[in-house]
């Protein structure tokens, strides 16, 4: 079989590249002062829309294996383990699939842009472990297997229109040879319980290769700003699964400005409580990363303190599948970037394009609904921090300091108020003037027993979120 021989190869090259990069990512780092720290993750706080994609051989596949769909819900991008498949079998079938059209990566950079995302974070490797870009150190990349390298074309047209760029990459691997699956029992693998079909494996050599293709990742594409890990167990993380300290000095060293996620660990002291997508706590030590990632749900009342991104999808996958029609309306994920940003936290949205690279119609659609959206009440969301009400019962609130002293509160209303009167409860501020971002028109105040009650026409201009920028006197003042 070639693939024996090619690892064989790559296994001394890896060793003599790897050689090197140990070496220098071991040299102590200092850790980062808050100030570092708040310099490095200015741009992430403000941006607070991002755009997720998912996308690698599973694309093409569509969750269809053998003719028959795979199931309507849940995760496509886990096709090869849903179906149990080695990755010799599901190579042959998925790589006819998987056709990127010329210029698919500027494509996905439009809409991002058009969509008012500021970030994009996409999968340089998913579970499968394909990667998308050219990679010297193995023969499952878009370089050996295309011709191309895909990390190349969507980091360029990324930058061309001016979107801050990230890599998801996941630390799971279903293809290496050498990923001693057997040494969790909580992370997933589509030959779970089967004895290792190659004999005794070397975890070490697999992580070699992880290292060298990170720092591959690190070193030829410019500057990146953000390092999406994905994912670690209670039995299986940290420096014992990954050499996850390594891993990050390594990435440190080649990108002094990048930004990471947590998930390398599986600690409380990481944000971690537990296994499952809730399981995260309001507590996280820098040193095992910047942000925590709440999946697929938005914490009941932020996390006051850390920094959070709650990652989403547009229906209930994150790669591409035919089957899945459960897209969530524009009212919903508007409503949900509004919630999050009153809580301080970001929003990673999702698409998965199908294997040419192709963006699903229906994302399309929702992605420029945001954007039509963000076009009028985008200063509400973008630098903004989290509400100073506890609860709203008409809508959410962000706010921004002004220079001054003052500080503007841009109140989005859900339910419109039916007497003309959007009552803000308990506000002691003094109103300095409210303005209505959908026609820039100002709105008359007053202060009536214990709030501010802004005067608001008849009918919402906004069924969804109408936006009035309110300002006030000095620092919020609330009472109750
Ligand atoms: C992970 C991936 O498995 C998934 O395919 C997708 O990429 C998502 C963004 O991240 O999903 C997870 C990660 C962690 C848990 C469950 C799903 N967990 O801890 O239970």
């Amino acid at each position: 079989m070639p693939a024996k021989f090619h690892t064989a190869i790559v296994c001394t090259i890896i060793s003599l590249t790897i050689g090197a990069c140990v070496a220098r990512a071991q040299q102590p780092l200092a850790a980062p002062t808050p100030d570092q720290r708040d310099a490095r993750m200015k741009w992430w706080r403000e941006a607070r829309f991002g755009m997720f994609v998912h996308w690698g051989l599973y694309s093409g596949l569509a969750g269809t294996w053998d003719g028959k769909p795979v199931g309507t819900k849940g995760g496509m991008e886990w096709i090869q383990q849903r179906v149990k498949a080695d990755t010799d079998t599901y190579a042959k079938k998925a790589i006819p699939l998987f056709k990127p059209t010329p210029d698919f990566a500027r494509q996905w950079a439009r809409l991002a842009r058009e969509a008012g995302c500021r970030y994009v974070v996409f999968t340089s490797k998913h579970h499968e472990g394909f990667a998308l870009h050219d990679s010297k150190v193995g023969d499952y990349n878009a370089g050996s297997v295309l011709h191309r390298d895909l990390v190349k074309e969507i980091v360029e047209a990324l930058h061309a229109e001016g979107l801050k760029v990230g890599f998801y990459h996941s630390v799971i691997d279903w293809h290496h040879d050498q990923y001693a699956y057997e040494l969790s029992k909580q992370l997933p693998h589509p030959l779970k319980g089967q004895p290792y079909p190659n004999g005794q494996r070397d975890h070490a050599k697999y992580l070699d290769y992880l290292h060298a293709q990170v720092s591959e990742l690190m070193s030829n594409y410019g500057p990146i700003d953000v390092l999406w890990w994905d994912y670690s167990s209670q039995d299986f993380q940290g420096d014992a699964a990954w050499r996850a300290s390594d891993l990050m000095k390594l990435v440190r060293t080649k990108q002094p400005g990048i930004i990471m996620n947590n998930r390398l660990f599986r600690i409380p002291e990481a944000g971690f409580t537990g296994m499952g997508t809730n399981a995260i706590s309001s507590q996280l030590d820098p040193k095992y990363g910047d942000f925590i990632t709440p999946e697929q749900h938005i914490p009941a009342t932020g996390m006051p303190g850390v920094d959070w991104e709650t990652c989403m999808t547009l229906n209930t996958t994150w790669g591409y599948s035919d089957h899945d029609h459960a897209w969530k309306s524009d009212e919903t994920l508007i409503r949900n970037l509004i919630d999050i940003a009153s809580k301080g936290g970001n929003y990673l949205l999702n698409i998965g394009p199908k294997g040419d690279g192709s963006v699903p119609a229906e994302s399309v659609k929702s992605m420029q609904a945001i954007g039509a959206w963000m076009k009028i009440n985008g200063e509400s969301i973008y630098a903004t921090t989290a509400s100073p009400f506890a609860k709203l019962d008409w809508g959410r609130c962000t706010q921004k300091k002004l220079d001054g002293g003052s500080t503007r509160l841009y109140l989005h209303v859900f339910d419109w108020p039916k007497d003309g009167k959007l009552v803000v409860p308990g506000l002691a501020s003094k109103p300095v003037k409210a303005v209505l971002l959908a026609d820039g028109k100002a709105l008359a105040t007053s202060v009536e027993n214990g709030g501010v009650v802004v005067s608001v026409p008849a009918e919402a201009p906004d069924k969804i979120a109408t936006v009035i920028a309110l300002d006030i006197e000095g620092l919020p003042k609330i009472t109750k």
